[in-house]
């Protein structure tokens, strides 16, 4: 039986953080799907599309022979049962993230028997999120040696044109 997991996220845009955790979880699982969610209602605040997210995904996982990419909307969960993945694999970079991440985990327990595993962001990476990322480009910041070269080429077009 193929052991598939799933890595969920938003991925606005992807940083090292995130590919450290797809690598890992790819050494753990025989398949890994990063799953890109695509919450119209948060379109508007995004800075990159679904579409855009899932390419800069593809690009940046292409070295990786066992991980692919997917959009999904709705539960989790249910995106777990339809491409019949086992585990979700979440990445904690601290307190903040557990007491969240744990009550997610419980939820989605008590609606399926999908597992969540979670992995501790190595230890370089704690300080980054993509909400940050963003800021920090946006004012001109660097942030070249957060997010893979692919993704900062985009980063800086795509703020070029705001
Ligand atoms: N190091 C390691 N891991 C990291 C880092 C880092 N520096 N930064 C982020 N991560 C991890 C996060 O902890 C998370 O696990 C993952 O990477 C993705 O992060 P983000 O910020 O891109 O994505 P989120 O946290 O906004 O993801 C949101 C989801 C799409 C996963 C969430 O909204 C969801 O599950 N939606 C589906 C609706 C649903 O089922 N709701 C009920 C849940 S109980």
């Amino acid at each position: 039986m193929v052991r598939r997991a799933i890595v969920p996220g938003s991925f606005d845009p992807p940083h090292h953080g995130h590919i450290d955790i797809i690598v890992r979880a790819a050494t753990l699982f025989d398949e890994v799907v990063v799953a890109v969610g695509v919450n119209k209602s948060k379109t508007s605040s995004r800075l990159f599309s679904s579409d855009e997210r899932l390419a800069m995904l593809d690009a940046v996982t292409d070295h990786l022979p066992n991980v692919t990419t997917a959009g999904f909307t709705g539960l989790i969960v249910d995106f777990c049962q339809d491409i019949e993945a086992v585990a979700i694999v979440k990445g904690l970079r601290g307190g903040s993230d557990y007491e969240y991440e744990l009550q997610m985990a419980q939820m989605n327990s008590h609606l399926t028997d999908v597992e969540t595993v979670f992995i501790p962001t190595a230890p370089e990476y704690a300080f980054v999120s993509s909400s940050l990322v963003r800021e920090v480009a946006t004012l001109g910041g660097d942030v070249s040696d957060l997010v893979p070269e692919h993704v900062h080429r985009l980063l800086t077009e795509r703020l070029a044109k705001h």
